[in-house]
């Protein structure tokens, strides 16, 4: 059983983010990263980037968080209480050089312990990928950037990026309006792989020690593309779901399984040896779904995220739901640390909101 040990409110200075921009629905436009740090009690601190009114990006830290017993208030249906708190510091990262609004920002990790990569991606798809300490301070320069395949032409839209699992320099991008699905290796083009729907949502997946296939949501379909086939433009599966939905997120667990949700506000889990679905929990958000992820302590679990203000974890096989949260405006940013159940979202009136969940101690 999963249990929320901290729910964090602050509130990002208005004279930093004066009017944050909204970005597409399903934009992910906060990245977190969670340091332990062992004093006498362990402790726990949070960091985050989110992007402001255009096209620069923020770097935030938070008070530690005591790791002790007291769990989270919470209120009717398992709704848990923030608690408020500030923010300790903040900074600008000046080197993110966008010229339209920045649709997705990832931090990753790298072998130092001081040293982030942070990877960020604009309406039309330019990329930029640089080097971050861990304390918000420049570490170098900009590491590479790169500009659109059909720079110049097109449209804005929404954009999203991720890195290989297996080696941070692979990062795959998306476009929505060229319908593209670019991946690179550092600034080298490696490939493009063209969807038949606007993509909304990519991400690399793991099938045994093999990092080359991605998951991509289009339309109401769930493609998968292989870097290493050639058939069909690279994509070797396709799966369909119900006509007139729209997907907005894939993601996968530690166990091998693939989630998706969207528009039927329905959250489909399926198995990539038999591309079946092992389970569905329908209708489980009030609103359309627009983030997924696994729990990374226990993969029974998942975050669900709805284009409203509410977030809630639950058992996935049994359709139960365990607790939730809610921002106090719509998230403008959402995402859940890679290897931590540690989640944080940005809202539209400048507050941001930090969960961190554990194992429970009854079962
Ligand atoms: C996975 O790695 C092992 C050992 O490194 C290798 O023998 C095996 O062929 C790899 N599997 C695939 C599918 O590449
Ligand atoms: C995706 O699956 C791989 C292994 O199958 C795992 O290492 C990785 O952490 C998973 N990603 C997420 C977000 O759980
Ligand atoms: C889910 O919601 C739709 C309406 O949005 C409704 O038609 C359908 O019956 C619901 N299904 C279940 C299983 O609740
Ligand atoms: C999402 C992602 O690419 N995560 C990677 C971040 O970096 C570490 C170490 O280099 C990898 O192990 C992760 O898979």
């Amino acid at each position: 059983m999963l249990e929320a040990r901290s729910l964090k409110k602050a509130v990002v200075p208005s004279r930093l983010i004066e009017y944050p921009s909204p970005a597409n629905l399903q934009s992910n436009r906060l990245s977190l990263h969670v340091i332990y740090m062992l004093v006498t009690t362990e402790l726990l601190a949070g960091f985050m980037l989110l992007p402001a009114a255009i096209s620069t990006e923020f770097w935030f830290s938070l008070p530690p968080v005591s790791l002790g017993d007291s769990l989270v208030d919470k209120g009717k249906d398992s709704l848990l209480i923030p608690e408020q708190t500030q923010v300790v510091e903040s900074a600008m990262v000046n080197r993110c050089p966008h010229r339209s609004e920045i649709q997705t920002i990832v931090l990753n990790e790298t072998e130092s312990s001081d040293c982030l990569i942070l990877g960020s991606v604009d309406s039309y798809g330019h990329l930029i990928v640089s080097r971050l300490g861990t304390d918000g301070k420049d570490v170098e320069r900009l590491t590479f950037s790169v500009s659109p395949q059909d720079f110049g032409v097109g449209e804005g839209g929404w954009a999203g990026l991720c890195f290989s699992p297996s080696q941070w320099s692979t990062t795959a991008v998306a476009h929505s309006f060229g319908k593209t699905i670019d991946v690179f290796d550092q600034d080298l083009h490696l490939r493009t792989f063209r969807t038949l729907w606007y993509p909304t949502a990519v991400d690399f997946l793991q099938t045994g020690n093999e990092t080359s296939v991605l998951a991509v949501t289009e339309g109401c379909q769930l493609s998968i593309w292989d870097l290493r086939v050639n058939e069909k433009g690279g994509c070797v599966q396709r799966i369909c779901g119900s006509v007139g939905d729209i997907l907005y997120t894939v993601c996968n667990s530690s166990t091998g399984n693939i989630a998706v949700g969207g528009s039927d506000r329905t959250m489909t889990v399926y198995d990539p040896r038999r591309w079946a679905a092992v389970a569905r929990w329908v209708n489980c958000s009030k609103y359309e779904i627009t983030g997924i992820s696994f729990s990374s302590v226990d993969p029974n679990y998942v975050y669900i995220q709805g284009v409203d203000y509410e977030v809630f974890c639950g058992e996935w096989k049994e359709n139960k739901k365990a607790f939730s949260f809610r921002g106090d405006s719509n998230w403008l940013g959402f995402s859940k640390c890679r290897s931590k159940d540690v989640l944080g979202g940005w809202c539209d009136s400048g507050s941001i909101f930090i969960a961190d969940v554990v194992e429970g101690k009854e079962s």
